[in-house]
């Protein structure tokens, strides 16, 4: 079952991927609205992205459930739900930086089972099912993911991103400027999905945020877990309040200071 809800997700996010590339104009995307704050900014084609990816999962799924980024949450019966970000990286997409992801997880009675993102304008792709490990795809073949261990705390390169609004950013920048001297570095690339997906992969050792939505962790949460790393929230699981990411060797004392650091 799990395989099959993944097979979806990547036949139905790859498509979405492909319709993003054919739609974005050359130079920067118009703003169609803002959410939560004026740099919190949605196009039309993160709308239509949602619009298509809605249609291609209730053709193939009528019974399940949808929780999207961009429209309303649609009660299932089937007992599945699913996660999805249109375009996780919205800002790097209006920009034209090319960091911007479909992510799309399907939750079986409440929990991740399966979990696609790809990067939309390089075409990079991971997936993972519960239980099943993470990879990146290469073609049709999975390239197993295992995030390496870390010798030290002060080696630790550590990913992160800021909320769109004012007084949460200013908070997060006062932590992050507490957190910077106990690391190696820090890097914020703006999609959260592939945050955790390069995390899996071991091109950074940590993460932390607070203010993501469930649709910004569920696919790319469980691509990192499945690579061996820890997830946690301030105290237990990752939730809007707090995402924390390491790898065991350093985790414990990695959630201490950023605890400490006052995220
Ligand atoms: C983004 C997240 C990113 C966060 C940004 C933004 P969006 O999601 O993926 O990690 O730092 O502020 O929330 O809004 O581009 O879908």
């Amino acid at each position: 079952m799990t395989e099959a809800l993944l097979e979806l997700a990547r036949s139905v996010g790859r498509e979405a991927a492909m319709y993003v590339n054919r739609v974005r104009p050359k130079g920067r995307v118009d703003v169609a609205a803002t959410k939560s704050s004026p740099t919190d900014a949605v196009t039309e084609i993160d709308r239509a992205c949602e619009e298509l990816i809605r249609a291609r999962i209730k053709a193939a799924r009528p019974d399940d459930g949808f929780v999207g980024e961009e429209g309303d949450d649609v009660i299932g019966t089937s007992g599945v739900d699913w996660v999805v970000d249109p375009i996780d990286g919205t800002v790097n997409f209006i920009y034209g930086i090319p960091m911007y992801s479909v992510s799309i997880a399907a939750r079986q009675d409440a929990e991740v089972v399966a979990g696609y993102v790809v990067n939309i304008a390089s075409g990079a792709e991971w997936g993972a099912v519960r239980g099943g490990g993470s990879w990146r795809y290469d073609g049709d073949d999975r390239l197993l993911l295992s995030a390496p261990s870390v010798a030290r705390l002060s080696h630790a390169l550590v990913a992160t991103g800021f909320n769109y609004v004012p007084e949460i950013r200013t908070k997060q920048a006062e932590a992050v400027a507490r957190l910077l001297p106990h690391v190696r570095d820090i890097r914020r690339i703006g999609s959260a999905a592939l945050d955790l997906c390069a995390l899996a992969e071991g091109q950074y050792d940590a993460y932390v945020e607070e203010g993501l939505k469930e649709w910004d962790l569920a696919a790319g949460g469980l691509i990192a877990s499945e690579s061996g790393l820890l997830l946690s929230g301030l105290d237990g699981e990752p939730d809007e309040r707090l995402v924390m990411v390491a790898h065991p060797s350093i985790a414990e004392e990695y959630f201490d200071l950023v605890r400490a650091c006052g995220f």
